[in-house]
């Protein structure tokens, strides 16, 4: 056997059985690699006497194109036993359970927002919002808050720099700008619910820098103090889901409204434990009121021909009473095990038909 028949057959030998990848890739270097045994061949065949050289040529390509065929067949075997093996090690158990879907809840803002406006929308309101920046005029002039009212002292209100041209915006400090936009807006008739964010520096166990809070308003010819009130019990008893809940109309002042009153709503605190509905005690919930005449006529409107009331609550005060939560700045802290305790379902929608709450 020839010295060149002795190298092709050890090497296709070798090729055959290879355990792996690893050890096939360095036989095929020592084999066809820059310093291989074949490659080494190659290069002496410009040495060899010209008639000698073709045949040995021939032979060598020859030999060079077999050694690198079951190279490349065993490779392509030992590659088809990884992914045998692979695929048995990964391989899928179709009978496991399937995992449950990742489960959302409704924070209980958005839920009593939701409630809130399945009830004014139930009674003919329409939705306004307004920006959170607000200017002077209508967070405080328009609305009948003279110059030197705290609430527009630094301390109370969240005062933005003061821009270019010498104007200083603010966060707006109730959602009650909404009124003067919508009626300076459009020409009345009105009946708008306002949801939205309000800003003051406060913080305590029941107040928050930001909370939420949903203006009322309407606007009309006869509309009048009775009006008021039915709008407003027809909403506590809804939204309490108490039919009987007995409701105070107290006296109190606020300067857009005239006469103004906050609203009161039975309860008891026997035992410790808070419940709504008949009982000893009151619980104040909104502030509301007839709109001031110089509030309409801030906003063109005559106050002889259009009069109405408005009225003003805050969203997490009312939630807190419904769905018993102590501490309104838990609200804000995005502590997953508490809106899961307190969240609801995602795809329950408050309606006055299906149920407010579940
Ligand atoms: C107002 O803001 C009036 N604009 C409401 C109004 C509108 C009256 C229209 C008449 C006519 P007041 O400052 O009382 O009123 O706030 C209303 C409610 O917002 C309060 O009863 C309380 O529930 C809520 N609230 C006020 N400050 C905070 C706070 N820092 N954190 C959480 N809730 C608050």
């Amino acid at each position: 056997m020839t010295d060149l028949e002795q190298l092709r057959l050890e090497i296709i030998e070798a090729a055959a059985v290879a355990p792996s990848l690893d050890v096939l890739e360095v036989l095929r270097v020592e084999a066809l690699g820059r310093n291989g045994s074949i490659t080494a061949r190659m290069k002496e065949l410009g040495a060899l006497p010209a008639e000698q050289r073709k045949a040995a040529g021939q032979a060598l390509n020859a030999v060079k194109t077999e050694v690198g065929g079951a190279i490349d067949a065993r490779k392509a075997a030992l590659e088809a036993l990884v992914l045998e093996s692979r695929l048995a090690e990964e391989g899928i158990d179709v009978t496991l359970p399937v995992r449950g879907p990742a489960q959302g809840f409704i924070h209980p803002i958005s839920q009593t927002m939701d409630e809130l406006m399945a009830i004014f929308g139930e009674m003919g309101f329409r939705v306004a919002e307004g920006p959170d920046i607000e200017d002077d005029f209508h967070n405080f002039t328009a609305l009948n808050i003279p110059e030197e009212h705290p609430a527009r002292q630094m301390h109370d209100t969240f005062y933005l720099p003061e821009d270019g041209e010498g104007t200083v915006k603010l966060l707006r400090t109730h959602t009650s700008p909404v009124q003067i936009r919508t009626m300076m807006a459009t020409p009345p008739p009105h009946r708008i619910v306002a949801p939205g964010r309000p800003y003051r520096c406060d913080s305590d166990i029941t107040h928050t820098p930001m909370f939420h809070q949903i203006e009322g308003l309407v606007i009309d010819k006869s509309t009048h103090m009775g009006h008021l009130k039915g709008c407003l019990e027809d909403f506590c008893r809804a939204y309490f889901e108490v039919d009987d809940l007995p409701l105070r109309f107290r006296p109190s002042y606020f300067p857009f409204t005239e006469p103004s009153c906050e609203v009161d709503i039975g309860c008891s605190r026997s035992g410790g434990k808070l419940s709504i509905g008949a009982g000893e005690d009151w619980l104040e919930i909104l502030g509301a009121g007839m709109v001031h005449p110089n509030v309409l006529a801030n906003c063109g409107l005559d106050a002889d021909e259009w009069q109405g009331f408005a009225f003003g609550l805050g969203v997490e005060r009312i939630a807190m009473l419904k769905y018993g939560i102590p501490d309104l700045r838990t609200f804000f802290e995005s502590d997953l095990r508490w809106l899961r305790h307190y969240g609801f379902a995602a795809l329950d929608q408050p309606s006055l038909v299906g149920g407010l709450a579940r």
